[in-house]
C-alpha cells in the first residue's frame, strides 16, 4: 500500500552546535485517502472566542490578563527579559475554575442562564517587596479583566524553580567552578564549565534541601550535580556536587561533595586535591559519536531481517469521535479536558449517556524518591509539579507517541523569560484504537448450550499526554471503554538517573550497570483526584469486604462440621479516617460509590466501583523529611469530602517542603469529617518501586510498567451497556437443528470493504522545513 519513494537526509544545527544527521522516510501514496474527519460531528481545534467553562486560558485571554496586570502600578511588574529574583514578575497563569456549585447550576439549568464568569489564577514572584513572597492573584472577569484579588501569599523560600533563577544559578555555578577548579576539572573530568567547546561540564539541579531536611526554618538549599554534557547527559554523571544556599537570591556555596568526601568550599577542595594522597579519579569525556552507550540509537542485533513496515490503524469511514474546543464526544461518552501548566492533564464533566460520572479527574503530582550513598540521591525527593508538569510538555510525535492518524491538540502557556504565550504543540492527542482484544466474546458450538458465536472487538478512545520532566517521560492516558468503564493509566519511560560508580557503599542502593554507572533505587508515585458524582453529588463510599463464612455442612454426618466459603460484608464509611486505605492482602474488598436514594429495580445501589491496579507501598516513616510534604503517598485510596478550599493534594511549592506545607494533604483527612451522603473526592495513589537493571540502558522501556485504575459501573446499568455496540458480531445457524441449511452473520460494519488509503502523516515534512517546531534552538 505504501511505497518508500524518497530517502531524505538533512542536517541542521543542534544545541551545543554539534551536527546531528536526521534521516526520514517520506511516504507517498496514490489513490484517495480515507476521510480524516468525523462522520458524526464537527471538529474545531481552534482557540474559541467564547471558551467553554473548563477550557484552558486562550491565547487572547492570556494576553488580556497580561495587559491588565502590567497596567497595575502597585504590582511593579517587570518584563521577564529584564526580571531577576529580586523583582516582580509573572511566573505563570492558568484558568481559575468557578465553584462546582455554579458550574452545575449552569449545566443543569433547563432555561439558558449566564455562563459563570471566567477567571485566571496568576502566580507573581514578588522579589520587590519585604519580606519577598510568591503571590497568587485571581484576575477576573475574562476576557476583559477589571479586577484582581490576592488568593494566597507564599513564603519566598518555597518558590518553585523559574527559568529566570535557573539561568542565573547555572551561570553562578559555572563561573565559580571555572574560577577555582578549571585545571582540576580538566584533569579529572576532561572538560570545563565555561568556554568548553565540545567538552562541556554542566550542573543539574538534584536535591532540594528545605526546612524539613535541614531542620532550619526558611532554608532553601539545593544540591547541583556535575555531568558531562553529551547525549544523554544524565547517564554521564561525575561524582561531584555542590550545595548552594539560595535563600535570598544571594547565592553561596555551602558544601562540596566529591567521592564520598565533603568540603566546605571549592577552595578547600582545591587545597586537598594538591595532597599527593588525594584519591583522584579520571573520567574521560565520552566522544559524542554513534558508539556512546548513553546515546539512544538503533543498534545491536537488528530485526526484522529487512525493514518491513509495522501495522497501522486506519479509520475506514472517518473518525467516530469529535473534538471541539477541548470537549470530546465518543459513542456514549462526553467529556472536557485541559492542561494545567503546573499539574498536568485533567478531564471534567465526564458523562456516559449524558449522566455525570466524574466531575473532575486530575493528575495532582508525580513524586520520585531516590536512595543512594551520595547526597545527590539520598536527598533527591522530587515533586514534579514544582518543575511544572504541564508547562514541561514537549509535544508528541505522530506514529510513535500516538497513532499517525490521531487528532493532535495544541495549547498555550506562559513560561519562563518570555512574555509571549508559548504554544505547546501536540500537547494532547485523541484517537480511537482497536486494541486487538475482544471487548467480550463467547463461542458455543454444541447444541446443548445453544449454537452461536457472539463477540465485540475492544475499541477505545484515548486522550493522551506525555509529560517530560528532565530525564523521565510519563504517558498519561484517559481511556474510555465502550461498556462504560473509564481507565486512567500512567506509564514511565525515558532515562534513569544513575550515579557514578565509585568505591562508595553503593550496593545497598542498586546494581552496577556498566564500568561507570550504578542505577539507584527509587520510588515513583502518582496521585490523582477523582471527583466522583454518581447520580448526583450526595454519595456514599462503601467497601464490600470479602470475609470468611462459616456455614453448616448439610451433607456431612457430623452435625458440628463446618463448611467454609466467602461472604460479602458491606461496610459504609462514615468518616474520612475510615476511608484511608493501606492495602492489606488479607482483607480483600471492593470499593464502591453510590447515591443511597437511587435504587435499581432489583433494589441494588446503582454504584461505580473504583479498582486501583497500580498500587505500591511507601515504606518511609510518616512525617519525617519530605514524606510529610507528600502525605498522599501513604494511602492507595483516601476519600474526603469535596471542598472548594481543597482543590489539589499538592502544589508547586512542594519541592522545598516545610514543617507546614503550603498544601498538606494530611489536613484533608485529619479533620475527620463525615462523608456519609456528601459530595466526595477519591484520591488515588499509584506507584512503582524501580530497581534499575542493565536493560534500563540506554532507556527504560514501557512494557510491564503501566499503572492503571478503573472506574467501572457496578449495578449501575440494568445490563452491560456495551451490548449496544454496533461493532459486535453474531454468527449462528439458520436452523439450530440443521447446519446444512447454512449460517447467518449479523454484522453492521464492514471495514474489510475499505477501498481508500490510510491517511498519511506529514509531520516529518513539517519538522524538516521548520526545525523549531520540535526543538528549542
Ligand atoms: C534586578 O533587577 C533590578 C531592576 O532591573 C536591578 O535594579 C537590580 O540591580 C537587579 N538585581 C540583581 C541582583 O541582579
Ligand atoms: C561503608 O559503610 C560503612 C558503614 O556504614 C562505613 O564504615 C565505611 O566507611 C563505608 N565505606 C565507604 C567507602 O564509604
Ligand atoms: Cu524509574
Amino acid at each position: 500500500m505504501f511505497k518508500v519513494t524518497k530517502m531524505d537526509t538533512i542536517k541542521f544545527n543542534h544545541l551545543l552546535s554539534c551536527l546531528i544527521t536526521f534521516s526520514v522516510i517520506i511516504e507517498q501514496a496514490s489513490g484517495q485517502n480515507c476521510m480524516i474527519n468525523s462522520v458524526l460531528c464537527t471538529f474545531d481545534l481552534s482557540d474559541p472566542v467564547d471558551p467553554p467553562v473548563f477550557h484552558d486560558l486562550t491565547k487572547a485571554e492570556i494576553k488580556s490578563v497580561q495587559n491588565y496586570l502590567y497596567s497595575q502600578p502597585h504590582l511593579r511588574l517587570i518584563h521577564p527579559k529584564h526580571a531577576n529574583i529580586s523583582t516582580s514578575f509573572i511566573f505563570g497563569m492558568e484558568v481559575f475554575l468557578p465553584p462546582k456549585r455554579e458550574v452545575l447550576q449552569y449545566m443543569n439549568s433547563i432555561i439558558p442562564i449566564d455562563k459563570p464568569p471566567r477567571a485566571a489564577l496568576v502566580t507573581i514572584f514578588r522579589g520587590d517587596i519585604f519580606p519577598p513572597a510568591v503571590e497568587e492573584h485571581i484576575v477576573f472577569p475574562l476576557p476583559w479583566p477589571t479586577q484582581h484579588r490576592l488568593h494566597r501569599s507564599i513564603p519566598y523560600h518555597l518558590r518553585p524553580y523559574s527559568t529566570i533563577e535557573f539561568l542565573k544559578i547555572s551561570d553562578f555555578l559555572a563561573r565559580s567552578a571555572d574560577r577555582v577548579l578549571r585545571q582540576i576539572m580538566l584533569e579529572m573530568f576532561d572538560g570545563r564549565t565555561i568556554g568548553c567547546g565540545n567538552k562541556c561540564l554542566g550542573f543539574f539541579f538534584v536535591s532540594a534541601m528545605g526546612p524539613t531536611v535541614t531542620k532550619i526554618p526558611g532554608a532553601r538549599k539545593t544540591w547541583y550535580w556535575m555531568h558531562q554534557i553529551v547525549e544523554f547527559s544524565m547517564l554521564n554523571p561525575v561524582d561531584f556536587a555542590i550545595l548552594l544556599n539560595e535563600n535570598d537570591g544571594m547565592y553561596a556555596i555551602e558544601k562540596v561533595y566529591f567521592n564520598n568526601m565533603y568540603f566546605s568550599s571549592l577552595n578547600e577542595f582545591a587545597i586537598h586535591y594538591q595532597n599527593p594522597t588525594f584519591p583522584k579519579i579520571r573520567v574521560p569525556f565520552p566522544t559524542d559519536n554513534d558508539f556512546v552507550f548513553s546515546r539512544p540509537q538503533r543498534r545491536g542485533h537488528l530485526f526484522p531481517d529487512v525493514p518491513v513496515s509495522p501495522p497501522r490503524q486506519v479509520e475506514p469511514e472517518g473518525k467516530r469521535y469529535c473534538v471541539r474546543h477541548q470537549e470530546v464526544k465518543y459513542m456514549n461518552w462526553k467529556f472536557n479536558f485541559r492542561l494545567s501548566p503546573s499539574q498536568g492533564p485533567r478531564i471534567y464533566n465526564v458523562r456516559y449517556i449524558d449522566k455525570l460520572i466524574v466531575y473532575e479527574l486530575a493528575l495532582q503530582d508525580i513524586a520520585v524518591f531516590y536512595s543512594g550513598a551520595e547526597p545527590q540521591h539520598k536527598y533527591a525527593n522530587f515533586f514534579d509539579s514544582s518543575f511544572l508538569i504541564g508547562a514541561n510538555l514537549e509535544g508528541m510525535v505522530p506514529g510513535v507517541d500516538c497513532p499517525t492518524g490521531a487528532t493532535f491538540i495544541d495549547t498555550h502557556v506562559v513560561v519562563g523569560n518570555s512574555i509571549k504565550p508559548l504554544k505547546l504543540r501536540n500537547a494532547f492527542c485523541v484517537f480511537e484504537q482497536n486494541t486487538g482484544d475482544p471487548l467480550r466474546r463467547h463461542m458455543s458450538t454444541k447444541y446443548g448450550y445453544g449454537v452461536f458465536f457472539e463477540g465485540a472487538p475492544s475499541n477505545v478512545l484515548i486522550l493522551r499526554t506525555i509529560v517530560t520532566i528532565s530525564n523521565y517521560d510519563y504517558t498519561v492516558d484517559f481511556i474510555f471503554h465502550q461498556n462504560g468503564v473509564l481507565q486512567t493509566k500512567v506509564v514511565p519511560t525515558g532515562f534513569i538517573l544513575p550515579s557514578m560508580f565509585t568505591k562508595n557503599n553503593w550496593s545497598k542502593y542498586g546494581f552496577r550497570l556498566n564500568n561507570k554507572l550504578v542505577g539507584n533505587l527509587h520510588h515513583h508515585a502518582f496521585n490523582f483526584k477523582v471527583d466522583i458524582d454518581i447520580n448526583g453529588q450526595h454519595n456514599r463510599y462503601e467497601t464490600m469486604d470479602i470475609v470468611l463464612d462459616e456455614t453448616n455442612h448439610p451433607s456431612s454426618s457430623d452435625p458440628f462440621d463446618v463448611w467454609y466459603q466467602s461472604r460479602i460484608r458491606r461496610s459504609v464509611k462514615k468518616t474520612e479516617a475510615e476511608s484511608l486505605l493501606k492495602f492489606n492482602f488479607d482483607q480483600p474488598k471492593y470499593h464502591i460509590f453510590y447515591n443511597n436514594n437511587m435504587k435499581s429495580p432489583e433494589g441494588n445501589d446503582m454504584a461505580y466501583r473504583l479498582v486501583n491496579k497500580g498500587m505500591s507501598k511507601s515504606i518511609l516513616p510518616e512525617g519525617i523529611g519530605n514524606e510529610g510534604t507528600g502525605a498522599w503517598m501513604r494511602y492507595q485510596l483516601a476519600v474526603t469530602r469535596r471542598k472548594e478550599t481543597e482543590p489539589t493534594s499538592s502544589s508547586v511549592y512542594s519541592a522545598f517542603g516545610s514543617y507546614n506545607p503550603v498544601v498538606n494533604f494530611k489536613t484533608f483527612y485529619s479533620d475527620n469529617e463525615n462523608i456519609l451522603d456528601k459530595d466526595l473526592v477519591a484520591w488515588v495513589t499509584m506507584g512503582t518501586h524501580h530497581i534499575p537493571h542493565t536493560e534500563d540502558l540506554p532507556m527504560t522501556h514501557t512494557p510491564g510498567l503501566d499503572l492503571s485504575f478503573f472506574l467501572s459501573p457496578f449495578n449501575y446499568f440494568p445490563e452491560d451497556p456495551g451490548m449496544g455496540s454496533r461493532d459486535s458480531v453474531r454468527i449462528e445457524p439458520v436452523d439450530k437443528r440443521n447446519l446444512r441449511r447454512g449460517i447467518k452473520v449479523d454484522k453492521q460494519t464492514f471495514p474489510e470493504k475499505m477501498q481508500c488509503k490510510a491517511p498519511i502523516g506529514n509531520y516529518y515534512e513539517h519538522i524538516l522545513k521548520r526545525p523549531d517546531l520540535i526543538f528549542e534552538m
